[in-house]
């Protein structure tokens, strides 16, 4: 998978993709993530991306051309499978979106920032919209990197046996069960001893029922 991502602020987005699982998959080529400065693609000597809204009122927005001709830009050199702008009045992310946007070949991913983006840009370009919840960020950055976290571990090899995404929370609409590793005792408090009887079968089966309770007490949302 290729990512492509479109941002003024490249080095706020950077660090997530150097680390740990992430850092693993583009070292196994199995994600290339490339980061954009718009601002390159800025007008005139200041390299301007961002003008005051016609109507008035506080806050500015990105302009159409810089993003316009950096999305053709793209566009020439291949066929994105999504053109995606995180913007906090998008389709809030959940884990079947990640899955379907886990099978994409390429995504392009644009940042928003200020009071967002001339609204053609998304009329003309934009072919889907997320938010990662209800709560407004400085900047689409953060939100594009948990939701790019979020997708690239779900790239088939990217995680191992360990750390497989079949065991957790939100993959089949239920809460992860609660886990216990040394020393089983601690300041006298214990563990469930089913955990320590070695039977295979029974541990799955409290696991699942662990599962159920916590997702009814917690999310009861996700079993309707
Ligand atoms: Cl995608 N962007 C911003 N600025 N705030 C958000 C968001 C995105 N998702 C939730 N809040």
């Amino acid at each position: 998978m290729r990512i492509d991502i479109i941002t003024v602020l490249p080095e706020l987005i950077k660090s997530p993709f150097e680390h740990s699982i992430l850092k693993r998959a583009s070292e196994k080529g199995l994600v290339e993530v490339n980061l954009i400065d718009l601002r390159s693609y800025g007008i005139g000597k200041h390299k301007q991306v961002d003008d005051y809204a016609f109507g008035g009122g506080a806050g500015m927005v990105m302009m159409i051309e810089p993003i316009a001709n950096c999305i053709n830009e793209l566009k020439n050199k291949r066929t994105y499978d999504e053109i995606i702008y995180m913007t906090p009045d998008g389709e809030t992310l959940n884990q079947k979106i990640c899955n379907q946007l886990s099978l994409k070949k390429n995504l392009m991913v644009l940042c928003g920032h200020y009071k967002g983006v001339d609204q053609r840009l998304r009329d003309h370009f934009i072919t889907k919209e997320i938010s990662i919840g209800d709560y407004v960020l400085s900047g689409g950055e953060i939100a594009a990197a948990a939701m790019c976290d979020a997708i690239i571990r779900l790239i088939p090899g990217v995680l191992n046996d360990e750390t497989s995404a079949l065991t957790d929370s939100f993959q089949d609409n239920l809460l992860a069960p609660p886990v216990y590793t040394r020393p089983a005792e601690y300041n006298g408090w214990g563990i469930p001893e089913i955990l320590l009887s070695g039977h295979g079968e029974n541990i799955e089966k409290w696991r699942y029922e662990q599962s159920v309770e916590r997702t009814k007490k917690r999310r009861p949302d996700l079993l309707k």
